[in-house]
């Protein structure tokens, strides 16, 4: 509306005593379709009840960039959820933790120790390296059978994980590896999934096959991960961090572990909060990457053109004597289209993680009260038809310019943006580079034959996944075995 017209409220669902607007929420879209549909209906901020919880949905990327940035810190807030309380002892992790000035601290020395580990060093590079050479020695053995490459692929993201944050390597087959995957499968099948212990809390006394699930696989996880937290601390030294898991455990005797300055055991950057990083880096690391990979590779098998052009620079420029490394990443601006168009179109966070609001604010010049939930539909803004020419189209060439310079629009925001954005970026960014460029400097990825084209239209978990598919693998030349 007009500018200093005095704050209104926006317009929302009906709704019932403890229902809230589930009745109107019908027919089983997922939510990020479903709150798309709704917002061409309601326009494109409106409210419902999602049980008891007022939950406003932002559909529109003015309005997501005041919620994310502008006022970024008005919503900074998480709410609390059963499941994820459970996952995180409470919230002593970063993603789910409700805002705080421990959370605060909590969330500085992660970002620190990743970038200790990422950007600033050649080690991620070499654990990249190595997990890739043996991704693609796997994917070539399969010879010219079709197979569903996500067990490779997600064994391979994990793998770097384990040796970034504790500096364990696995041969395929692990038995240690394969509970590490066992357990994650387990967390992505029973949390968050809008799951109705996470609308009403009551629940949770009620017996319950997914709630029991999650706390067996939690289980699991915490008998491994302390394990690998106390024979870290056992041999910790004064050189260098070893990996992810040493830093922390320095940072937090940086932060002020056994002094308590200011008193209180609230400010204290726990061994719990070590754990439940680790565990969060684990998970966050793996699902996404891995998920990422898997998505731009269904497309390139629907646009085998694109993977040729892919190529045609990865020739130009790297060539097939030596392996890609990150000092590549300047002439490999196409590359960088596909992983960025691959994000667009099928974001692995469709709706993010929820927000609160911390405090009263505004969105759009409508009053949104303390407590507020926060919806930011990142799925509608990435397919907004007003942003982008034909949205469901995947064409990586919208992330160049006319000079052929790669531009960043600014309804693209797959990793969020202000307070709660990814801590993971460059990482991640790092690791779609290194594994995409590798897999398609050695090895072309096809259709078997007589198969069709992978279904894109994706099954909604924790993240957005792929539906499994197939594919051929055939090496390029030089590359036979896999490796050099
Ligand atoms: C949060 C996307 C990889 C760790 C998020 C959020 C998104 C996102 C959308 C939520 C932002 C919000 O709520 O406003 C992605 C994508 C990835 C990726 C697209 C890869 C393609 C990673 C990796 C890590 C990671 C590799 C860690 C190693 C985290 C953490 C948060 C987060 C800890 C919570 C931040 C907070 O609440 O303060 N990510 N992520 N992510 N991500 Fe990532
Ligand atoms: C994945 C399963 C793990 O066992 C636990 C876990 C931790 C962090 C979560 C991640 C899961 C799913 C993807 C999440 C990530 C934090 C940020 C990331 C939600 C549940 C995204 C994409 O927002």
């Amino acid at each position: 509306g007009p500018k200093n017209s005095p704050p209104s409220s926006v317009p929302c669902l009906p709704s019932l005593p403890i229902l809230g607007s589930l009745p109107w929420l019908g027919g089983g879209l997922p939510p990020h379709l479903l709150f798309t549909q709704l917002g061409h209906r309601l326009g494109p901020l409106f409210g419902l009840y999602v049980g008891p919880h007022y939950t406003l949905v932002v559909n529109n990327h003015r309005h997501a960039r005041e919620v994310l940035l502008q006022r970024g810190r008005d919503f900074a807030g998480r709410p609390n959820m059963v499941t994820t309380s459970l996952l995180t002892r409470g919230g002593k992790d970063i993603a789910f933790s409700d805002y705080s000035p421990l959370w605060k601290l909590h969330r500085r020395l992660v970002h620190n120790s990743f970038t200790l580990f990422g950007e600033g060093t050649s080690r991620l590079q070499d654990i990249v390296l190595s997990s890739v050479d043996s991704l693609c020695v796997e994917l070539l053995s399969n010879g010219s059978r079709g197979f569903d490459p996500s067990p490779a692929v997600t064994r391979a993201v994990t793998n770097v994980v384990c040796t970034l944050v504790f500096s364990s390597t696995y041969q395929p087959g692990d038995s240690e590896l394969q509970e590490v995957i066992r357990y994650n499968n387990g967390i992505v099948e029973t949390i968050a999934r809008g799951g109705l212990v996470d609308i009403y809390p009551w629940m949770k006394f009620f017996p319950n096959r997914s709630l029991s699930k999650l706390k067996e696989c939690i289980t699991v996880r915490d008998k491994l991960l302390s394990r690998k937290l106390e024979e870290h601390k056992a041999s910790l030294s004064d050189g260098e961090p070893r990996d992810l898991l040493d830093a922390l455990l320095k940072g937090q005797t940086g932060s002020g572990r056994g002094q308590k300055s200011h008193g209180s055991e609230e400010e204290v950057i726990t061994d719990d909060h070590v754990l439940m990083t680790v565990a969060e880096t684990f998970g966050a690391g793996v699902e996404t990457t891995s998920t990422t990979l898997l998505w731009i590779l269904a497309y390139l098998l629907h646009h085998p053109e694109v993977q040729e052009r892919v190529q045609k620079e990865l020739d130009e420029h790297v060539g097939s004597e030596r392996a890609v490394s990150v000092s590549d990443r300047g002439q490999l601006p196409f590359l960088d289209c596909v992983i960025n168009e691959g994000m667009r179109i099928r974001p692995v966070s469709p709706v993010l993680i929820p927000h609160t609001a911390l405090t009263d604010s505004s969105v759009g010049g409508h009053t949104v009260s303390r407590g507020t939930r926060v919806l930011v539909n990142m799925w509608s803004i990435h397919h907004d038809p007003q942003h982008w020419d034909k949205p469901d189209l995947f064409c990586p060439d919208r992330f160049l310019d006319d000079h052929g310079q790669r531009v960043m629009p600014s309804c693209f925001l797959p990793f969020g943006a202000g307070p709660r954005v990814c801590v993971g970026e460059s990482l991640a960014r790092l690791e779609l580079f290194l594994f995409l460029s590798s897999l398609l400097q050695r090895m072309s990825f096809k259709l078997p034959e007589g198969v069709s084209p992978p279904n894109l239209q994706g099954r909604l978990g924790v993240v957005l996944q792929p539906l499994p598919y197939t594919v051929v693998v055939t090496p390029r030349p030089g590359w036979e075995g896999g490796v050099k």
